[in-house]
């Protein structure tokens, strides 16, 4: 049913990551040189498909009882619909030609919108059926997807909004992005939400030397994701460990250093028991509740999680809330953090709270001076992954 050799083609054919500091460098480049643009096009297109047909493989690989679930077959059937049809649009030689390769670039991303929760779904029913095999394999399988699919993402929106040239941005890539002010507007609609959810939030003390200077180049999406999969997850474990009592407060410190900055995200909620530390970056994990969360809900998607409304936002800058939760948050927020070489580490003290270290690389240089070219060799070298400047 699935058999197509032109998959297997394009997937073992090599693919070229592209590093934050390229699309930068390559995005400035394009604001004078307008054929720039048309080698992004050629390139997305190029890419794409190789990306895609990998992720088809992966899929067909998968157990019989994962593959045809309709969940994941409709993730299947969508990523084969895009890979046909990047594979058969002519190579981009024109403006004209690029203005349509962008439309059907658009209209992918928006129809694969709603495919992290098919996974989530999909996943998740699999995984109540005994029969599926180690979680770890489930991991890793879910890990390059997911990889793959920012991968994917950022590829085709950075290259439909590198014509827009909106000040302060390139493409999708915010130049300055300011850390406070992300932090602090995450923190607000954080708390909005706990508050509607539990009746009160605890407040949100944001501090760091030259915190106001914080700023770098980022997609502010990304961050966005993963500022709310952290505070709010923060947020509820305070909010559950002192129930009608007086909350106290995050505490969110950033620090810059010569190429990095580092965020800790501090709560006094209780931690996180030695036994579930591991498991909170397992997909389909969800510490609501706490104890033994790994056993999956039964349900409709959307009645998993309090916070599913607001876990994955469209890449779109100014894109809706989504659905999303289902365990995926945490496991997806460090994938994003990553991505462009960072890290995102949960350190406990049972009992007492947790912190959260999301470090991100700052690819430009130290902020306070003039920009200077990034020192860093390699970020990350994993399949898909913008690596080697
Ligand atoms: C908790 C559990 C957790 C996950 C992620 C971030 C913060 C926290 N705090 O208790």
């Amino acid at each position: 049913r699935f058999y197509d050799s032109t998959i297997e083609k394009y997937a073992l054919q090599d693919i070229e990551a592209l590093s934050l500091q390229q699309m930068l460098e390559f995005g400035r480049s394009a604001l004078f040189d307008e054929s720039k643009i048309l080698k992004s096009a050629r390139h997305a297109q190029r890419e794409l498909p190789k990306r895609l047909a990998r992720r088809l493989m992966d899929l067909q690989f998968l157990p019989y009882i994962v593959v045809t679930n309709p969940h994941i077959k409709r993730v299947y059937d969508a990523y084969y619909h895009a890979f046909n049809t990047l594979r058969n649009m002519p190579q981009v030689q024109t403006s004209a030609e690029n203005d349509k390769l962008t439309q059907v670039l658009q209209r992918l991303v928006d129809e694969h919108a709603p495919m992290l929760d098919a996974l989530a779904a999909g996943f998740r029913e699999c995984k109540m059926k005994p029969i599926v095999g180690p979680k770890l394999q489930l991991d890793n399988f879910l890990d390059s997807m997911l990889r793959s699919r920012i991968s994917r993402r950022v590829m085709a929106e950075q290259h439909i909004h590198l014509a827009h040239k909106r000040p302060g941005y390139i493409g999708i890539i915010c130049t300055d992005l300011s850390l406070p002010e992300a932090i602090s507007f995450a923190a607000q609609r954080t708390k909005q939400v706990c508050t509607e959810t539990f009746g009160a939030a605890p407040e949100v003390v944001i501090s760091g030397s030259s915190a106001q200077l914080a700023t770098m180049p980022y997609i502010p999406t990304h961050l966005d994701y993963m500022l709310y999969e952290l505070l709010k997850n923060a947020m509820r474990a305070v909010v559950e460990c002192h129930k009608g009592r007086a909350l106290p407060p995050l505490h969110v410190a950033i620090c810059k250093a010569q190429s990095s900055v580092t965020l800790r995200i501090a709560d006094q909620g209780g931690g996180i028991p030695d036994d579930q530390l591991d498991k909170v970056f397992q997909y389909g994990f969800t510490t609501v509740g706490a104890q033994d969360s790994t056993v999956p809900v039964p349900g409709s998607v959307e009645g998993l999680n309090m916070w599913s409304h607001m876990t994955e936002r469209s890449a779109s800058p100014g894109g809706p809330w989504r659905m999303g939760g289902l365990g995926f948050g945490l496991p997806l927020s460090r994938l994003y953090a990553r991505y462009f070489g960072g890290d995102l580490r949960l350190v406990s003290m049972p009992g007492y709270g947790t912190d959260a270290y999301l470090s991100i690389q700052d690819l430009e240089g130290d902020w306070e001076e003039q920009r200077v070219e990034p020192q860093i060799a390699t970020v990350g070298n994993h399949d898909e992954t913008l690596s080697l400047p």
